[in-house]
């Protein structure tokens, strides 16, 4: 496949955008070459400015659960933008999409729309913060919360692909309320919690890791933090930018069965528009200006185009939960696909998958953790897996630390195409 075309915009893009890029991940500089620029995207493929079509195992990052440029997303958008694009005041579909969020998620009875998630989690902790009248949390190695100060602590996604976990610009000061565990260390928790007794407000995880590649949660860990937080008072978030509406209708606390205090969610809760959200019981939620104390706020926050992008892709997921089936039912194809070509080629991989999340490492261990992820991703494997799998025209993501994402207008015979790649490029392995 040429890029003569996406490298010529590189160049100029670079003369006046650091990097490049508007978020590190995509500039390619994990794995070498040049980063697509795209046209346009319809369900499951990718059209860029030199023609190729590409299938698209990224999807946003996650939020085209139903496949690019759905036509009742799409006609939800248009019908709203006619009638204005934002007016920093209340507007009726706000309350609307807020009543069908707290209908599909569990435990939560009321919602504040922010405009990222990196907005939500920074929210939730000044949330939890103010609640419960401590100053510090604890947060996982490799887990990524967005780019907010207290979270670039061992970050994982584009902080960690390009070796800056923690990154200039955090004061000290900042720096030392974060306290970081290890993902799936339970017994280290429970050490950090006692060594700081009264101080912790929250713990903030993602049910399942995908800044890290995928890493599930093993198992009783999800629940033994809901005990040690119910013992110690102190509030469990679940970022469920990738898994909320994704792995179910009611996100990871649904699919684990295990409740949060607050939980935050991201590009999903827009149907791809720049939305994210945060949302607890009411004595929680109370807590937050005009009501209470916390502060927060945002012209753009609740902007009718985002709220009409995310209220016609929520309603699709609510009316038809056969999507979840099928979403998962296409991800354990491919990982079984995948695997058996890995396997016969004697090429040790562990595929980490949880219902439409899904990442390939290059390793023989269990990737449970950050170390492990890390030592997966050491070497060329990945890099070369991902360019032999870009020049048949399958995009996946530009780096070894970041989930795949599978959305439901991709095929079986996709999947099947995706498979006999991937075998054409460990034949010249
Ligand atoms: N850090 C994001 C995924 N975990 C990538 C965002 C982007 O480049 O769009």
């Amino acid at each position: 496949m040429l890029y003569q075309r996406s490298s010529a915009l590189f160049e100029e893009a670079q003369k006046v955008i650091p990097g490049g890029v508007n978020s590190p991940v995509r500039a390619f500089k994990a794995v070498g070459g040049t980063p697509i620029f795209v046209t346009h995207a319809k369900g499951a493929y990718l059209y860029d400015v030199d023609g190729n079509k590409l299938l698209d195992y990224i999807n946003s990052w996650g939020p085209m659960i139903l496949g690019h440029a759905y036509p009742k997303v799409l006609a939800a958008v248009i019908s709203k933008a006619e009638k204005g694009t934002s007016f920093g005041m209340p507007t009726e579909i706000e309350t609307e999409i807020a009543a069908l969020a707290v209908s599909m998620v569990p435990g939560i009875e009321k919602i504040r729309f922010v405009n990222s998630g990196t907005e939500a989690c920074m929210s939730a902790i000044r949330l939890a913060r103010g609640f419960t009248g401590r100053d510090k949390f604890i947060k996982f190695a490799g887990c990524y919360h967005g780019h907010s100060d207290s979270f670039l602590i061992q970050a994982g996604s584009g902080a960690v692909t390009f070796g800056a976990p923690n990154s200039p610009g955090v004061t000290k000061g900042t720096a030392k309320d974060t306290l970081l565990a290890r993902y799936n260390d339970l017994d280290q928790v429970r050490e950090m919690i006692s060594q700081n007794e009264g101080e912790i407000a929250a713990i903030i995880i993602e049910p399942v890791a995908g800044n890290m590649g995928c890493i599930p949660p093993s198992s009783g860990f999800l629940e033994g933090l809901r005990t040690l937080c119910d013992e110690y008072g102190i509030l469990l978030i679940f970022d469920e930018v990738m898994t909320g509406f994704r792995l179910a209708k009611g996100g990871a606390q649904e699919y684990y069965g295990v409740p949060a205090d607050i939980v935050t969610f991201g590009k999903i809760i827009g149907g791809g528009l720049p939305v994210g959200a945060f949302a607890a019981r009411k004595e929680i939620m109370n807590y937050l200006a005009p009501e209470g104390p916390v502060y927060q706020a945002g012209t753009l926050s609740g902007n009718p185009l985002a709220m009409a992008a995310g209220l016609a892709m929520l309603s699709e997921l609510d009316q038809q939960p056969s999507i979840y089936h099928s979403i998962n039912h296409k991800t354990e194809y491919l990982h079984n696909g995948l695997e058996s070509v890995f396997l016969k080629k004697g090429i040790p991989v562990h595929i980490n998958r949880v219902g439409s999340m899904i990442s390939v490492h290059f390793t023989e261990k269990n990737v449970i953790d950050f170390e492990t992820a890390a030592m997966a991703a050491q070497g060329a494997s990945f890099n070369r897996f991902f360019h032999g799998m870009l020049n048949n025209g399958i995009y996946l993501p530009p780096s070894a630390y970041e989930s795949w994402f599978i959305c439901d207008a991709l095929t079986i015979t996709d999947i099947d195409r995706t498979i006999d790649s991937c075998e054409q490029v460990v034949k010249r392995w």
